[in-house]
């Protein structure tokens, strides 16, 4: 079970926000996880205390310089040589709930946060073991993915969820996308919140809530189905709860 995230970034104050703010500093002032940052910045030497360069070969942007890197990376590892090193990049392993799952179990995680256009690639070969990307768009840097990646991991701890919200009923635990939600008043701006929900009759809410949780997933996100045998894994609709048709996106 994760204990420990180490983040080198160039702008701590990503981590401080993840620290002070929400569900993740809660977590770190419950003591359920500890959080620290190292700063290539701090291992950088000469008056300018320089971290990037210019890219051998040419082209725009800089590149982080090889040895304030290493050395923040080496700080963060200490004298566990076995914890794996992580960097978020774009050219990573998409992040999904099954690869959050499996770095909450890990006892730690070192996440080495990319600015600029890049990292010199022999620190990648040298002391990066894994490479996380969070989609297919463009960030300005590793640490927003940083921020997802951590909140992630870290609302799966034991005790993190109060027990009225379990990361057991989440959508993705169980593969589907969440059902619609309702609240006061019953009727608002001319729309009724469906009978179903008032009747009291829980086994039935149930029923209803993963049919409307399929029908969304089958029309929003067919993907997240195609891996699943109908049959086995109590995919229909039932009958009952036919639906209107789910067309948004
Ligand atoms: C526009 C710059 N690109 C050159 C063709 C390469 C590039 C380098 C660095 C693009 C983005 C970044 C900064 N992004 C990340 O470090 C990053 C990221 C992302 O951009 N998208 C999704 N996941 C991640 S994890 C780290």
């Amino acid at each position: 079970m994760l204990s420990r995230i180490d983040v080198i970034t160039l702008f701590p104050d990503w981590v401080h926000g993840l620290r002070e703010l929400g569900l993740t500093g809660r977590a770190i002032a419950d003591g359920r996880v500890e959080l620290h940052c190292w700063n290539p910045r701090e291992y950088a030497s000469g008056v300018h205390k320089s971290v990037d360069d210019r890219p051998y070969g040419g082209g725009p942007g800089m590149v982080m310089r090889p040895e304030p890197l290493a050395q923040a990376i080496e700080a963060a590892r200490g004298d566990d040589a076995a914890v794996r090193v992580g960097c978020l990049t774009p050219q990573g392993r998409r992040l999904d709930q099954a690869a959050v799952r499996e770095l909450a179990g890990r006892d730690r995680l070192i996440l080495v946060c990319g600015r600029y256009e890049g990292i010199d690639e022999r620190v990648m070969e040298s002391l990066v073991d894994e490479e996380w990307s969070v989609g297919d768009f463009v960030l300005s840097g590793g640490e927003p993915a940083a921020a997802v990646m951590i909140d992630a991991v870290v609302r799966l701890l034991p005790g993190v969820l109060g027990h009225e919200r379990s990361a057991e009923q989440d959508s993705f635990s169980d593969g589907l996308l969440d059902c619609p939600h309702y609240t006061r008043p019953e009727t608002w701006r001319g729309r009724s919140v469906p009978d179903v929900l008032l009747s009291g009759d829980h086994a039935r809410i149930a029923r209803w809530r993963r049919a409307r949780a399929l029908e969304r997933t089958r029309a929003r996100r067919p993907d997240l189905l195609s891996g699943r045998t109908p049959d086995a894994g109590n995919d229909a609709v039932p009958a009952e709860f036919s639906p209107p048709k789910e067309d948004k996106n």
